[in-house]
């Protein structure tokens, strides 16, 4: 039935997408709850965190305090002054767009040292993760034995008045196969988004 594999089609696609939406983007709160102030360990913080291209932090703090992304050694050394951003406005969301380290301090003197600052580490959003394999169905099977015929290739659909079995087996490989292509796409896609 075409209803049938449609609806399948269909479920296959709102499956995915219910996949891919956790896996897309995530947004971490800086500290959680105590959010971007004085007195936080943020390396406690971010220990057992993944981060990924896409995902994003938000700091939210009170005022006098702000959000500098800086270098590698000016996190080291909480140089202030070479900041690559700043924001201060009190809630500040930083888009982790590109893999690598990146590294947030307090620009204000002396809040660094004391403890705001934070480094993330941001993987790429592809992993050289699994391929989909596809497992070849044996389509074409039930030709009998010794016909040596060539012309076995894509049949089209020929609607026989006989009503055999083979020709509603033909219609649900037609949509296995676009299904199985789907969810390979699928795969694929999420591959590349995660
Ligand atoms: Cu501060």
């Amino acid at each position: 039935m075409a209803s049938t594999g449609a609806k399948f089609i269909v479920t296959l696609i709102l499956a995915s997408v219910m996949v891919m939406t956790p896996c897309s983007a995530t947004v971490y709160t800086v500290g959680d709850t105590s959010g971007w102030a004085l007195g936080s360990d943020y390396s406690t913080w971010t220990s057992g965190k993944t981060f990924k291209v896409g995902d994003s932090l938000v700091f939210n703090y009170g005022s006098g305090h702000t959000v500098d992304e800086v270098s590698a050694s000016d996190y080291s050394t909480c140089t202030t002054g070479n900041s690559i951003t700043s924001d201060s406005s009190g809630a500040t969301t930083i888009a982790l767009k590109t893999a690598g380290k990146h590294y947030f301090i307090c620009g204000v003197a002396g809040h660094c040292g004391s403890g705001m600052k934070v480094q993330v580490t941001v993987a790429a959003g592809s992993s050289e993760g699994s391929s989909p394999t596809t497992t070849p169905s044996g389509s074409g099977s039930g030709s009998g034995s010794g016909s040596s015929t060539p012309a076995a290739t894509n049949t089209p659909a020929v609607k026989t008045p006989s009503s055999t079995s083979s020709e509603s087996s033909s219609g649900t490989s037609v949509s296995v196969f676009v299904s199985s292509l789907l969810v390979a796409w699928v795969a694929l896609y999420v591959s590349v988004v995660c």
